[in-house]
């Protein structure tokens, strides 16, 4: 039996009770046979959840570019590592193996300390997806210093609060990127959020789109001359395993951004045991995951996790519309991709198109697809299933969050039988359990309850950077000596988990608790309809009521939106029962969304409440313009 690499489904419950019986020597195990270490751990685990302080391997010495990088070389020097996939497809494609892998991040390494860069300084990076993402992460690692990715797509209001809040000494950028047919000045960005940043000393700037664009005498210089006179030979430093590797932001329900910081010897192991078995990644498999670095899921999937099995991993520049909606696909083709892993959001918007997109292109290579960052609705998974699985791969729909730094319940490829709208079963070592709104556990099958973890897991965030308060109160306060991940889910009569939504978008109507997932599920089963977002409101006589925001699919037809509202609630009262019917149906021209594809219903709920005078931040919306047209639409009484 492996306990890394799980191959069938009676294996899986063997390992998974091995996880939960003797977790300590199970990871231990793992972590012997499988990475590089400077030093051998004293202690496997220490944890205490009311404090809460979470160490593992404690005593170790490793760094883990050792893992992802060096130790491949004797045998994989020459394969492909990173696979750039640039945003105009006439542009070549850029293969980097292993071997120019060591090389180019040894160079940056060296540049960074030549920049005064220190082990346990914070670097900030604000860097589109060109390979100098990528390369500045792990430069980051070799040397110690503490990474921040902010997604390059971010406002400078956004960029500034977090360079301050991690307290950042260098900035890591590029003149500009190319989305599509457009290009963003990010260049101009960082220098607007600067104004307000004390504490930056350097800005190292990579060159892309070369706009012309202005460089602060003293602060701000040319990353490329600085790597041509770099040495290509950087020892790397040697890191406690509990040594912070890097910090990431992700917004909390309310107030300014958490920093979640994740550890270095957990974090290893952990990204890089789930890649292997999340996509049951085989030698000369090519691996791609559509997310971007600034997120959590590029770091642990498309960066860490694939590089420390030493795989090759694509990373594309673009977007899935340019230069048509067959770019994904063609990608698929040219690089015999294996392993796909995106978005429902990304999903949705390609079922939205024709289907000619899809046609004669070759999509046999694919083996397994992944879907994470929301509840992945019904229609969506067929489709997906369907168009490009053609009913042969796997969808690993994968439920986890920044804060659990992997993946956490997620189908095994190939092992774990897959149902649709279910993230099925907890890896191996991932304890859950469902809370009811008293604080106890509910035990047993077909039930649902907050969704929480009970035993500490390697790649768990340790604190929110500066607010060790705040990383208490916000996750370890709701149940005693439990993480609680702000999730409700269900267990089905076999112990699948669905997640149901965030538990703050349970509304309770007439005395019933309805998820959100499931009404947006059936309502999105209507042919006219895109995309869909429910919130509460108040309502005289049920408590609440609900409200349908509501996008229809642009054929080009007209339709009566009188009878489209009465065939979504026709559709509800099918698939949930009369009490989910809408009181309210709004079309609309899109749905505002986080950066990340995250419908914020935070925003809707208000508008919902008629409480427009303080929407909160908006900066950070993918798409602003919208908000204000949903308002308009709003109040016309539709
Ligand atoms: C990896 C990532 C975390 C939140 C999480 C949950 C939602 C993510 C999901 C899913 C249902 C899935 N979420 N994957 N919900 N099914 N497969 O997305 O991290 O950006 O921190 O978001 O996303 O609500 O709590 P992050």
């Amino acid at each position: 039996m492996s306990n890394y690499h799980i191959k069938h489904l009676e294996e899986y419950y063997q390992v998974y009770r091995k996880s939960v019986r003797e977790p300590e020597t199970f990871w231990e195990e793992i972590a012997i046979e499988h990475f590089m270490w400077r030093k051998k751990w004293d202690k496997v685990l220490s944890w205490n959840f009311s404090k809460p302080e979470i160490k593992w391997f404690e005593g170790a010495k490793l760094n883990i570019t050792d893992n992802c990088i060096d130790r491949h070389l004797p045998t994989r020097g020459d394969k492909t590592a990173i696979l750039f996939e640039p945003n105009d497809p006439n542009e070549p494609t850029e293969h980097i193996t292993y071997k120019q892998l060591h090389e180019r991040v040894n160079k940056f390494a060296n540049v960074l300390k030549e920049q005064g860069i220190k082990k346990g300084d914070r670097v900030c990076i604000y860097v589109p997806m060109i390979p100098e993402l990528a390369i500045s992460l792990l430069a980051c690692a070799r040397i110690g210093a503490i990474h921040s990715v902010v997604f390059a797509g971010f406002s400078s209001t956004a960029l500034a609060t977090r360079i301050n809040d991690s307290d950042c000494k260098m900035v890591i950028t590029c003149d500009g990127s190319y989305r599509g047919n457009k290009t963003i000045d990010l260049k101009g960005i960082v220098d607007n959020a600067l104004e307000d940043c004390s504490g930056v000393e350097t800005v190292l700037v990579a060159k892309r789109i070369h706009s012309d664009i202005q460089m602060k005498e003293g602060r701000d210089k040319w990353l490329q001359p600085l790597l041509d006179e770099a040495s290509t030979c950087c020892e790397a430093e040697t890191m406690d395993s509990e040594d912070p590797l890097f910090i990431l932001y992700t917004s909390g329900s309310t107030g300014k951004p958490k920093g979640m910081v994740h550890t270095t010897a957990g974090y290893m192991v952990y990204t890089a045991y789930s890649f292997k078995n999340a996509f049951q990644y085989r030698e000369n498999d090519v691996y791609w995951c559509t997310a971007d670095i600034g997120w959590i899921t590029g770091h642990s999937y498309i960066v860490y996790g694939p590089l420390a099995n030493g795989a090759t991993t694509v990373m594309f520049e673009g977007v899935p519309s340019y230069p048509d909606f067959s770019r994904f696909w063609q990608i698929v083709e040219k690089h015999k991709v294996n392993q796909f892993y995106t978005a429902p959001t990304a999903i949705r918007a390609l079922a939205k198109q024709s289907l000619d997109f899809i046609d004669n292109i070759d999509l046999s290579s694919l083996t397994v697809l992944g879907s994470v960052g929301e509840p992945i609705n019904e229609e969506a998974w067929h489709w997906y299933n369907d168009n490009i699985g053609k009913r042969k791969s796997p969808i690993i729909d994968s439920w986890w969050q920044t804060e659990t730094g992997g993946i956490m319940i997620c189908p095994i490829p190939y092992v774990t039988p897959t149902k649709p709208t279910y993230a099925t079963l907890p890896f191996p070592g991932i304890q859950p359990a469902l809370m009811d709104e008293n604080g106890e556990e509910i035990k047993g099958n077909q039930v649902d309850g907050r969704l929480c973890i009970k035993f500490p897991w390697p790649s768990m965030a340790r604190t929110i950077w500066g607010n060790h308060q705040r990383y208490k109160d916000t996750y370890f306060s709701a149940y005693k000596d439990m993480y609680f991940t702000g999730d409700g889910a269900l267990r089905d009569e076999v112990g699948y988990y669905r997640i149901t939504g965030r538990v703050d978008d349970v509304i309770i109507v007439s005395g019933h608790n309805l998820g959100t997932a499931p009404i947006e599920d059936a309502i999105n089963e209507h042919p006219a309809v895109a995309e869909s977002a429910i919130v509460g409101y108040p309502h005289d006589v049920k408590g609440n009521a609900l409200y349908g925001y509501i996008t229809l699919k642009d054929t080009g037809e007209s339709r009566n939106q009188d009878n489209v509202r009465k065939e979504i609630n026709q559709i509800i009262t099918e698939h949930i029962g009369p009490i989910a019917k809408l009181d309210k149906i709004q079309f609309t021209e899109g749905l505002p969304k986080t950066r990340s594809g995250k419908i914020m219903r935070r925003i809707l709920r208000k508008i919902a409440h008629k409480d427009t005078s303080n929407l909160g931040d908006t900066s950070t919306l993918l798409n602003p313009e919208v908000v204000q047209s949903i308002i308009d639409d709003a109040y016309n009484d539709k």
